[in-house]
């Protein structure tokens, strides 16, 4: 066998191992959700025909021709009875493009589909395009929500990183192929982390923004915003109002955004979002969780303090180290969600808990006091209700005995 040849089934062989890899449950999870115990995709996820040509005459020493830095910041829906992620996948030139991998089960086997997403450009032609939400909307179209990243044309020479953040729109109603709509417009100078909400507001569109001023920092803006469009055909927001703030000695201190589109429940939207504090060590990224009202989707019902969800173990490292994100979940045709998310923008993830598990993680923990005292206050009411019940559990058993 020729040294390409033997290289060759080398790589084969360990992607096939690591895209049939059963994946197991972690041990002892915190009853509101389980960790697994492997990554359900990484770029070794990719397959061996994207990164390498596997002619031995173009490409003798089999080296990769199309490398691929990572996969991360998956949107998510269930297709056809299966679990498709449409991943933010990254190349060594740092540019993303959406890819589909499809799973028969939501937990592990996701393999990709032969082509990446076909996603057609604008007349103002996207340098960067990533994190996707999906929505199957009520107008019957499957809606696609991402930021496109462009130059700013304001910025001087000197300056290559300056850049403008929007939302760009595509749609589709057989996930292959994807229609571009214009991209949103609102009065923010830019916008991050927008997501259709599925259903029609008076007969409107209604969207979740992240109204920003500059390209990292939020600024002014930095709040999970809403708004209604007339139209996704050209979808112009003219009022944006806040529904949930960014706020002093939080987990969602210096900037927040939505997740995925919500997820209706008899109780209300079950909203998944993440939040960034600033630290010595650079911005870290947790996932927290609220509730709005089915009739007032801009009345926060409940939230509770703190995150749902920080990096553990291997997820705290990476290309951007203490980050969690979510843009995808998918709530199954029984109770149970799956909660997919990225770390330390490399690799994803996924979590599974039940729609009655996160409504009573929401509904019954309390929320942000702001205050330590507050916190404090909430633990002893833990540790009485503790005491309480140990106490009368003792006195049955001894009126029993
Ligand atoms: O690097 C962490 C995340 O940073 C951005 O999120 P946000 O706009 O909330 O700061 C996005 O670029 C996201 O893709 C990335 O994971």
């Amino acid at each position: 066998m020729t040294e390409f040849n033997k290289r060759l089934t080398q790589l084969q062989n360990n992607y096939q191992q690591l895209v049939t890899r059963p994946n197991k449950k972690q041990e002892t999870g915190n009853g509101i959700f389980d960790r697994y115990q492997n990554p359900v995709l990484t770029a070794a996820h990719t397959p061996v025909f994207w990164r390498y040509d596997l002619n031995p005459q173009t490409n003798p020493f089999l080296m990769e021709r199309f490398g691929i830095n990572a996969v991360f910041n998956a949107g998510s829906i269930k297709w056809d009875g299966k679990y498709l992620l449409v991943a933010r996948v990254e190349g060594l030139d740092r540019k993303s493009f959406f890819a589909i991998a499809e799973s028969p089960n939501g937990i592990d086997n996701f393999t990709f589909w032969e082509y990446p997403v076909n996603l057609p450009e604008t007349d103002e032609p996207d340098t960067n395009v990533y994190d996707m939400r999906l929505t199957l909307h009520e107008d019957g179209w499957i809606y696609g929500l991402f930021c496109t990243e462009r130059r700013d044309p304001e910025a001087p020479a000197h300056d290559q990183s300056m850049a403008i953040a929007a939302c760009g729109i595509t749609r589709t109603k057989d996930m292959l192929n994807w229609e571009r709509l214009p991209d949103l417009v609102t009065k923010s100078p830019q916008q991050r982390n927008v997501v259709l909400h599925p259903e029609f507001v008076n007969g409107k569109y209604a969207l979740y923004t992240r109204p920003q001023d500059g390209f990292i920092s939020a600024g002014t803006g930095g709040g999970i915003g809403f708004g209604l469009a007339k139209t996704m055909k050209k979808a112009v927001i003219d009022q944006e109002i806040i529904i949930d703030n960014k706020n002093y000695h939080t987990v969602y201190e210096a900037k927040n955004g939505q997740g995925p589109a919500p997820i209706k429940t008899e109780k209300g939207w079950l909203h998944l979002a993440h939040g960034v504090r600033n630290t010595a060590a650079g911005l870290r990224y947790v996932l927290y969780m609220f509730m709005t009202d089915l009739h007032d989707l801009t009345k926060v019902l409940h939230k509770p303090a703190g995150y749902f969800l920080a990096p553990e173990g291997e997820e705290r490292v990476g290309d951007v180290s203490n980050v969690v994100f979510s843009n995808g979940w998918i709530k199954d045709d029984g109770d149970t969600v799956y909660i997919y998310y990225a770390s330390s923008d490399t690799r994803m993830h996924v979590a599974t808990s039940s729609v009655a598990q996160l409504l009573d993680y929401v509904m019954n923990t309390s929320e942000d006091g702001l205050r330590s005292a507050l916190s404090v206050n909430t633990l002893n009411q833990v540790i009485d209700k503790n005491k309480n019940f140990l106490h009368a559990q003792k006195d049955d058993l001894i009126q029993a005995s």
